[in-house]
């Protein structure tokens, strides 16, 4: 293992050199208070907005029977509640409903087979919401049977855009400058269009646009688009906001349920509601986490409990998951290759992820299907290891029936009669590729954490960049020869965790690695160099290291 420290200027003041790694103007004030006024862009430069709005109006005007069709992710999930809410709520508007696709049985995005169905429903107008910008075919197929259709999304287009009559879409507006909108912020887009359309007065206008922001801020953390520009703003105002108490009660409870302590931090969506919802779609259906918004009261609980049900189960599958591809795994190779009858389909990622992760090496995790005879899963890779030259590979394309993702991760569908050749592939390509080097752990470190930099002051700064997430990760710091005086294992559930007592220099700190207490043997007692993020330690009071990679050389 090794580390590649971003800056390295001690005399520079330690949020100075943050600022710096990350391009940012000192002087910019509005970096660390960011209005929302001041970044927000009107959502009328969003291509086809004006003509959404007509043909929502038009429908309401003519009692239409309306359909949402969303995706099954947190994204989706609160996309289409928040339309949703909005037409029964604030337009009063009753004859709509929502529809969404099986994850397993449908895979993702509209089908025909949906369509259909709605037909004999008497839809006559689909918004889609998180997705639509690559169902060209399903759009030609509406049109024919006389349905309309209004494209919400923020995915690229990668065939041409869709015929359909609106498509608002960050990614195909030539005049809106910001990219990086979630799908739910594009819903929230259309419903600040109409709010002014109709000519509410400015205090109809703030009520809806508090009652969303907290859902379209979780949505921005949860779908992995740049905390920057115009999400930083929301996000930044949203937690304010949330820490107020002032956001949807339905939203209040799952966070009062979940017994979150205060004061929230985005982290806290990204660990503990993000797993839940998500634990719905990939375990049982997305209606599960769907309910949690859309009811209250003692039908909340249930729906509540239901879900946390469901996340025990998903936990239960994956650690027994878990554990059996780590004593599967063989060193002699450089790609992990994992394939069982036993996985369910929806952890696989996980299992994945965390063994590429662990071993630093591509990973392959299958679930066996016997009964379509295929094998279906998901491939995870470090940064130096390019999976899309590896699935294009002409030994491995061929053994493949589908595959799809995107950067460093992937999915992929082989038929069982291929599965061997396909691992040989993989092995033969993969000891040609990496090399031993590529293997040795390269951590990107922001900064050293010097004796000098360990101050209430400095600490408290590392603050004002937050809320970290995609595009403003949260620093990394690198504390060099610093002695590990004591290690203690912290029980919680699972394995539980690592606690390291450390001195640096004349500062006495702690440092908490989550999730270790199974490698508790890898750490001792005598000198290290710590990584990891510093976050003020709400129990004990002062800071605290949660530590990511412990180097001690023997
Ligand atoms: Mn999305």
């Amino acid at each position: 293992m090794k580390y590649t420290v971003l800056n390295d200027e001690p005399t520079l003041p330690l949020l100075e050199r943050l600022l710096k790694i990350r391009n940012i103007d000192c002087a910019i004030n509005d970096f660390f208070d960011p209005k929302i006024s001041h970044y927000w862009v009107d959502p009328f430069l969003l291509s086809d907005i004006k003509k959404a709005i007509q043909r929502i109006e038009q429908a309401i005007e003519k009692k239409e029977r309306i359909m949402i069709f969303w995706d099954y992710d947190v994204d989706g999930v609160t996309s289409s509640y928040m339309l949703y809410h909005f037409f029964q709520h604030f337009l009063e508007y009753k004859n709509i409903s929502i529809m969404y696709p099986h994850r397993r049985h449908d895979g993702y995005g509209i089908k025909n087979k949906h369509i259909d169905e709605m037909k004999q429903k008497e839809i006559s107008l689909i918004i889609t919401v998180d997705n639509g910008i690559t169902s060209t075919k399903e759009a030609l197929y509406a049109s024919d049977l006389w349905i309309d259709m209004i494209i919400t999304d923020h995915h690229e287009k990668i065939n041409d855009i869709p015929v359909a009559v609106a498509v608002v879409n960050p990614h195909v507006s030539d005049d809106y400058n910001f990219n990086g909108l979630c799908g739910a912020s594009v819903v929230f887009k259309l419903i600040n269009a109409i709010s002014t359309h109709l000519q509410w007065d400015k205090q109809k206008k703030s009520l809806v646009f508090q009652y969303y922001l907290p859902l379209v801020a979780f949505a921005t953390v949860a779908d992995c688009v740049p905390l920057t520009h115009e999400n930083r703003a929301m996000v930044k105002r949203w937690l304010e906001l949330i820490n107020k108490g002032e956001m949807p009660s339905s939203f209040a409870s799952f966070i009062k349920y979940l017994k979150i302590k205060w004061p929230l931090k985005a982290y806290h969506f990204w660990f503990l509601l993000w797993p839940r919802i998500n634990a719905a779609w990939r375990i049982a259906t997305s209606y599960d986490s769907l309910n949690v918004f859309m009811t209250s009261w003692s039908k909340q609980i249930e729906h509540l409990e239901k879900i946390e049900w469901i996340n025990t189960e998903r936990k239960k599958l994956q650690d027994a998951a878990i554990k059996k591809a780590k004593d599967e795994v063989n060193d002699e190779e450089k790609i992990i290759l994992s394939t069982s009858t036993d996985y369910h389909a929806g952890i696989v990622w996980i299992v994945a992820w965390r063994l590429s992760e662990q071993h630093y090496k591509p990973a392959v995790v299958l679930a066996i299907d016997e009964e379509k005879k295929e094998a279906t899963g998901s491939l995870r890779a470090p940064a130096y290891f390019s999976i899309i030259d590896m699935l294009q590979d002409d030994t491995i394309c061929g053994l493949l029936e589908r595959f799809g993702g995107h950067q460093q991760a992937w999915g992929l569908t082989v038929k069982l009669k291929n599965l061997k050749k396909l691992q040989d592939a993989f092995y033969a390509y993969c000891q040609k590729k990496i090399s031993d080097d590529d293997l040795i752990r390269n951590i990107i470190v922001d900064t050293k954490l010097s004796e000098q930099d360990i101050t209430n002051n400095h600490l408290r700064e590392i603050e004002k960049l937050a809320p970290f997430g995609i595009g403003n990760k949260e620093p990394l710091f690198v504390l060099e020869d610093v002695t590990i005086t004591k290690v203690s294992k912290v029980w919680r559930n699972g394995n539980g965790h690592v606690k390291l007592h450390v001195e640096h220099g004349k500062h006495k700190l702690q440092a908490m690695f989550w999730r270790k207490g199974g490698d508790i043997d890898s750490f001792s007692e005598g000198k290290a160099h710590l990584i990891g993020n510093i976050q003020a330690d709400d129990f004990n009071g002062g800071w605290q290291l949660i530590g990511q990679y412990c180097i001690q050389n023997d």
